[in-house]
């Protein structure tokens, strides 16, 4: 049986929580067709977050990996397509640490495409009418960051990152654009369906 890990983020910014963390915790140890997720939920923490994906990739050796977080404010689902070899961290991670104008990984490619199938998620998600885009920026924080190291820590499996937008509980606190948790739900799950289905994994 195939392994996907599937990543959260805890919260951060001051918020009171992070669709991610809920939604991979939901999963964890759940069978979608033929793989096992197992969710582990990163710290917003540019030194504890690599540590914890590098020491998962190690011990469950996934064959695929699907990294969630937040992006607050945007209006929509985001499959990521491409992490870039920087950091310019906007605030403070969790620990009070600003990162500006380094490198995620001194020597490393700048910036590694998303290996997830990106066109085939993007079908199912329309097809069950879920509204959903492809990005072109993960920006340059937390999220850009795991997805970047999982794509060189682990260059020949499927890996990649869909941003979240806010939901309900996220909502209430301030007059911005959100989506139903249990909507985005459904589409991270849709989305394992069509990963656990792969061939090449
Ligand atoms: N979102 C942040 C970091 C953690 C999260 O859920 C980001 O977009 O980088």
């Amino acid at each position: 049986m195939k392994t996907i890990l599937l990543t959260g983020f805890e919260a951060f910014a001051g918020l009171p929580s992070n669709p991610s963390q809920a939604i991979a915790l939901a999963l964890h140890d759940q069978n979608v067709g033929e793989a096992r997720v197992v969710a582990k939920i990163l710290p917003v923490d540019g030194i504890k977050a690599p540590e914890i994906l590098k020491k998962a990739l190690t011990e469950l050796e996934p064959d695929v990996v699907l990294m969630l977080g937040l992006a607050q404010g945007r209006p929509q689902i985001a499959l990521e397509r491409v992490a870039l070899n920087v950091l310019e961290y906007r605030i403070p991670d969790n620990s009070g640490v600003t990162r500006r104008g380094e490198r995620v990984l001194e020597g490393a490619n700048d910036a590694l495409f998303s290996s997830l199938p990106i066109p085939e998620i993007l079908k199912v998600w329309r097809d069950a009418k879920i509204p959903a885009y492809v990005s072109d920026s993960a920006g340059t924080f937390l999220c850009n960051q795991i997805m970047f190291l999982a794509r060189v820590w682990r260059p020949n499996i499927p890996a990649g990152f869909i941003h979240l937008p806010a939901d309900e509980t996220l909502a209430v606190e301030n007059h911005q654009a959100f989506v139903p948790l249990e909507f985005q739900s459904r589409a991270v799950r849709l989305a394992l369906e069509v990963i656990a289905s792969l061939n090449q994994t």
